[in-house]
């Protein structure tokens, strides 16, 4: 069966501490996002952008930069990724930044158990993105998804699930991770998350990070990858709000891809965080997209078996 891919644009920078992640769904059109998965014979439908708030640019209130905002965008990608999921699509946010995957992941949480499946999600970040309103060091709400969707957040952002939480520490892997808060430090720890940072890659290789994370996926798991382009070292992708050095060369990103691709159950993705007003000539658009190709089966074209 040919996988009916659906991509949904959320151009919004309302989470993030710099502005341009807004244009992020518009620079993966023009690297040709949807030509490229077209001529290996994937199906793509591109359903246009969502629409939500403008970013009125003010600063943090009780702990959180742009919260109502940020909500209103989280149930419009919440809705529009779980219609996508019931209609038997997979799923592509095109970000946007980060604070889009409560939405998102909600949604996949929500179908999930609706029809019986595991779920595995698989974070790609130099960040942990597991900030509190008392720990943050910024207010952004692009540094609180994950904590969010364990059960640690505002409200109406904890309870976009059809479950509180949306889902257990132990239902996500976080990969490439090498730019975590000091309070965020002790609540990754305390909460269980699995974590392999920048130094199990360095001491184990990629290949082996990789197999860790996707060891005991099954038929009925559905995978889904949350890509944060700032998880590539920023030799290689200038286009993001926060560069942090140190991060998977071109090399280690592509096995990386090659391995989810490889396990045939990517069933829903986000790439977010991509800056297009930080770029280059869309250098970093063309290597999500590049990445992306990898992650649906681009290299296995080239194997044998
Ligand atoms: N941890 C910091 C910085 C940050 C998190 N995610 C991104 N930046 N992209 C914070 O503000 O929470
Ligand atoms: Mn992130
Ligand atoms: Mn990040």
């Amino acid at each position: 069966m040919t996988q009916r891919i659906v991509l949904i644009g959320a151009p919004t920078d309302i989470g993030a501490g710099a502005r341009g992640a807004s244009m992020g769904p518009e620079a993966l059109r023009v690297a040709d996002i949807k030509p490229i998965l077209e001529s290996h014979g994937l199906s793509v439908e591109d359903h246009g952008n969502l629409a939500g708030p403008t970013n009125p640019w003010l600063p943090p209130v009780a702990g959180y930069r742009h919260l109502a905002e940020v909500i209103e965008w989280n149930r419009a990608v919440h809705d529009a990724m779980l219609a996508a999921l019931q209609a038997g699509q997979l799923p592509i946010l095109l970000g946007g930044d980060h604070s889009l995957a409560v939405g998102s992941i909600s949604a996949v949480a929500r179908h999930c158990r609706a029809v019986g499946k595991k779920l595995r999600v698989l974070w790609l970040d130099a960040h942990a993105d597991f900030n509190t309103s008392t720990i943050t060091p910024s207010g952004n709400l692009h540094g609180m998804p994950v904590a969010c969707l364990c059960g640690h957040g505002p409200a109406e952002l904890v309870s976009m699930s059809d479950q509180v939480p949306a889902i257990e520490p132990w239902n996500i892997y976080q990969i490439g991770i090498r730019s975590v808060d000091q309070g965020e430090k002790r609540f990754v720890h305390e909460m269980g998350l699995d974590v392999f940072d920048m130094r199990f890659i360095d001491e184990n290789g990629m290949r082996h990070t990789m197999e860790q994370a996707l060891l005991g996926l099954d038929d009925n798991t559905h995978l889904h990858v949350s890509f944060d382009v700032d998880f590539l070292d920023p030799e290689i992708a200038p286009g993001v709000g926060t560069l942090v050095p140190g991060g998977p060369t071109y090399r280690e990103a592509q096995l990386c891809m090659e391995m989810i691709a490889d396990t045939g159950r990517l069933a829903s993705l986000d790439v977010v965080e991509l800056n297009p007003a930080l770029d280059v000539r869309n250098k970093t658009a063309d290597l999500a997209v590049d990445l992306i190709e990898s992650l649906f089966g681009k290299s296995t074209l080239m194997r044998r078996s």
